[in-house]
């Protein structure tokens, strides 16, 4: 692997919709610069930098407050990057990480200290060599006061993680709503075994992201469309919104950013749904102090 790819729109539009003041963007990454933060032997793909100066300007073109930083599986189990976009923030950023599950607890508390307030299991077979689930629930038992679980996994998995999430004693959020099949509309057998999941436990957070991965039909994303909003009108409380930017692995069908933040009133149709959306809910799961100020 040699080519570095881009996976993100060089000129996103202005979105039409302007995001509820405070909005958080609760899913991006960002990618090196490499001469400092150099890619993990492991990647599984190689892209070339967007850094945090990229992300923040992308985050004001858009109409955002904050961004939740996840630490891409590029960059491995250092997160130095992650961090680095953190610390350059002034605040306005927190983080998910990627940990070996031998990660000591000074370890945890440097990274707490740092703005990361979760960590990420990655079951994406395409992204990572391997997801040991024993491991994984122990170091999910010595987390930091406050944080919680990101997983990621494809919907054709859900069932067979079913007990190990039951096991993950912290909150639990699911990147892309575990990629279900928007096709199959929003009572379909994909949906339905979501909605299974979040009924499961009152901690159960879904991120409604990635009309571009999770559509195959494309623009305008109708499938997505009508899939999803249903699932925001049913779980106001359980629902989060991010760009993906710079979209990993999407550099054959690199989405405009503007058009995803179009898909918000769509999907969340009154202004009382966005603010749960986009600020109420990232907000209690990653700046809980300044709710309960
Ligand atoms: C995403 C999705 C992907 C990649 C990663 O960590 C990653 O590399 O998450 C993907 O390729 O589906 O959320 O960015």
């Amino acid at each position: 692997m040699s080519e570095r790819i881009v996976s993100w729109h060089p000129d996103p539009s202005r979105p039409r919709y302007v995001p509820s003041p405070g909005a958080v963007d609760a899913h991006c990454h960002v990618f090196g610069p490499q001469v400092r933060f150099p890619f993990s032997a492991k990647a599984k793909y190689l892209p070339q930098d967007a850094g945090p100066d990229m992300l923040f300007a992308l985050r004001d073109r858009l109409g955002f407050a904050r961004n939740v930083i996840v630490q891409a599986s590029c960059h491995g189990t250092d997160n130095s990057a992650t961090l680095n976009a953190i610390a350059k923030s002034g605040g306005r950023a927190r983080g998910i990480a990627v940990v070996d599950p031998a990660i000591s607890e000074q370890g945890l508390a440097a990274l707490h200290n740092g703005g990361i307030r979760g960590i990420r299991f990655n079951f994406l077979k395409r992204l990572i060599d391997d997801a040991p689930k024993d491991k994984f629930l122990e170091v999910s038992k010595r987390l930091p006061q406050g944080w919680h679980v990101v997983i990621y996994f494809e919907a054709n998995i859900l069932e067979e993680l079913r007990s190990f999430m039951d096991a993950i004693p912290v909150p639990l959020v699911i990147d892309h709503m575990g990629r279900p099949d928007v096709a199959q509309g929003p009572d379909g057998p994909d949906m339905r075994a979501l909605r299974r999941l979040i009924d499961s436990r009152p901690d159960i957070y879904v991120k409604t992201t990635c009309p571009d991965r999770l559509d195959a039909a494309g623009y305008p994303w109708k499938d997505f469309i009508r899939a999803v909003g249903p699932l925001v009108a049913d779980y106001p409380n359980r629902v989060l919104w991010g760009t993906d930017w710079p979209h990993p692995n999407m550099q054959d069908a690199v989405p405009d950013d503007g058009r995803l933040v179009d898909v918000i009133p769509r999907i969340a149709p009154t202004d009382a749904l966005r603010r749960k959306l986009l600020v109420i809910n990232p907000m209690a799961l990653y700046w809980p102090e300044e709710r309960d100020a």
